[in-house]
């Protein structure tokens, strides 16, 4: 009944090294869950990859997944995982101890990895060494499960001469036992990581000091929005859009919770008073709302990365007033605690316009997502030469001195948003009857405002659409206009005038270097 196993049989191999690693990068991710999130090794070497990759890969991976990048990257950084940890348990199938020392020499480099990223703690070396080393471990002992020698041997044994002694010895038979220990310590470790991931989401008690927080009233209040300025047609992009559906771009697998109580902004540079800006010295401040629009670059013409809210923040204008820049300093570079950073024209913080230090998103305080505590909104730019969430540092420089995140990878300097306009409804290519029903989008140009918008159908004459009341230059605008839609293919375009003359160019260009232009076109399909 003894069927000796070819011990070369791969298969044991992989599944050690695969239930192994599970096990320990269970452990590892639960002790990062308890020291900090973005300590975790898969966290750490993901934020390491996003941070190497070119800019083409960014966007190939936006325009891919969308505001699922992050998930697929971390897919990605799995399934790579596992066939090295598959590698490793046949590694240590024909060479005990060698497989486990792969194990632990990866546990290193994301220990290494960890450490070296902006956010890091004293201790973001830990959970990195945790999974390396439990995973090392746990490799070690499942392959000697299946060496009945090595079983009997005590650990008084001399190691290297048991490790000889096994490697002439033909596998144990049992492999019911075997297999059950290293899917025990498979499902353990998918349990860590659910739990790790539960301890680290809903229960962190950022969230709870977050949720606890009330915001001052603002002293200067915004303007109610005119009813005018919703069409409340179905399908069509909300004026306001509410914070769970807001979009969400950034470099951060794992969002930086920062205690507002730990928070401070450092404004410092080329200025003659610097100082650092506490939570409570925030607040206390008169905080002013207003209403903007933010985009991102990467949006492509007809895209979804914007979005409009109501911020509740103190004007960035009054803190360079209080800093007191020098009379070259021409940017601020604004740091993150996760070490992105961002490069603002100091005119475009410096002018009438509302660049401010929000707190407050839409009546709450920011999501964690959006940037809780406290992030810049400046009305007119891209995001990401403007937008900086998690905000805790703004240096008075030189664009001659420094570069942004973004632009040492081949994106502009500057990045004034372009006038755009997007058409939202009819929203299905499919299933539209024939008759009476309405064309709607919205149209932008951030801090220069629309004038109009223009809607084209089948190359016919552009026929003006009817705008919405435009809360301010500073967001977007709905538009629509009638249509009696008969039987047949279509095909829709609309193009925006902006406040100063400009008419949204047909000259296409992608999202990179700068932001994508080009005329929203839409073909439907209409039926009888
Ligand atoms: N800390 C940090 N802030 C950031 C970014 C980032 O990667 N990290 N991305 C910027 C970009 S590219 C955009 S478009 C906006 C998006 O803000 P939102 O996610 O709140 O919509 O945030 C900006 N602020
Ligand atoms: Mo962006």
């Amino acid at each position: 009944m003894a069927h000796p196993v070819d011990r070369t049989a791969p298969a044991f191999g992989w599944a050690a090294g695969v239930g192994a690693v599970i096990f320990g990068a269970g452990l590892g991710e639960l002790t990062a869950a308890v020291i900090a999130p973005s300590s975790s090794p898969v966290a750490a070497i993901g934020a390491a990859l996003i941070d190497a990759a070119p800019s083409w890969a960014k966007d190939a991976a936006i325009a891919l997944f969308g505001t699922a990048d992050k998930i697929a990257l971390i897919a990605g950084i799995a399934l790579v995982g596992l066939v090295l940890a598959a590698f490793a348990g046949w590694l240590e199938l024909r060479r005990p101890r060698w497989g486990a020392a792969v194990v632990a020499a990866f546990g290193v480099v994301g220990a290494v990895v960890a450490m070296l990223r902006p956010d890091a703690g004293g201790m973001a070396w830990l959970p990195s060494i945790v999974a390396g080393g439990v995973g090392a471990l746990t490799l070690w002992f499942l392959v000697r499960r299946l060496r009945p020698a090595a079983d009997a041997s005590t650990s008084a044994a001399p190691a290297i001469q048991s490790d000889r002694a096994a490697d002439d010895e033909p596998l144990s038979p049992d492999r019911r036992r075997f297999f059950a220990w290293t899917g025990a310590a498979a499902v353990a470790g998918v349990l860590a990581i659910a739990a790790g991931s539960v301890r680290s989401s809903g229960a962190a008690a950022v969230t709870a000091v977050r949720r606890a927080l009330r915001l001052p009233t603002p002293a200067g209040a915004a303007a109610p929005i005119p009813a005018s300025a919703e069409l409340r047609i179905p399908g069509l992009a909300r004026v306001i859009t509410p914070n769970d559906s807001f979009y969400r771009i950034d470099t951060a697998l794992i969002i930086p919770e920062i205690d507002p109580a730990d928070w401070s902004l450092r404004v410092h540079g080329m200025v003659e008073n610097e100082f650092t800006l506490t939570w409570d010295e925030l607040l206390a401040l008169p905080l002013e709302e207003s209403v903007t629009t933010l985009a991102c670059v990467s949006n492509p013409v007809g895209g979804e990365l914007i979005g409009n809210a109501l911020w509740l923040g103190y004007p960035i204008r009054e803190l360079l007033a209080r800093a007191k820049p020098v009379s070259d300093a021409d940017m601020v570079l604004s740091t993150s605690r996760d070490g992105f950073t961002a490069s603002t024209p100091i005119e475009a913080l410096t002018d009438d316009r509302n660049a401010i230090l929000a707190v407050g998103m839409n009546g709450e305080p920011l999501p964690l997502q959006h940037g809780f505590p406290v992030r810049m909104v400046v009305p007119g730019l891209y995001g990401y030469v403007s937008a900086t969430k998690w905000v805790t540092s703004l240096e008075v420089t030189r664009f001659d001195q420094v570069k942004a995140y973004w632009s040492t990878r081949g994106w502009s300097e500057r990045g004034p948003i372009k006038l755009q306009s997007r058409i939202d409804v009819p929203r299905r290519a499919q299933g539209l009857k024939a008759g009476e029903t309405v064309i709607a989008g919205v149209a932008w140009h951030q801090h220069v405002g629309v004038s109009g918008v223009e809607v084209q159908i089948d190359e016919g004459e552009w026929r003006p659409a009817t705008l919405a009341t435009a809360i301010s230059e500073d967001t977007w605008v709905q538009w629509s206009v009638p249509w009696v839609a008969t039987e047949g293919d279509h095909l829709i375009r609309c193009r925006a005038i902006s406040a100063d003359g400009e008419v949204q160019t047909s000259d296409t260009a992608g999202v990179a270097p700068d932001g994508a232009t080009g005329w929203h076109e839409r073909f439907l399909t209409v039926f009888a």
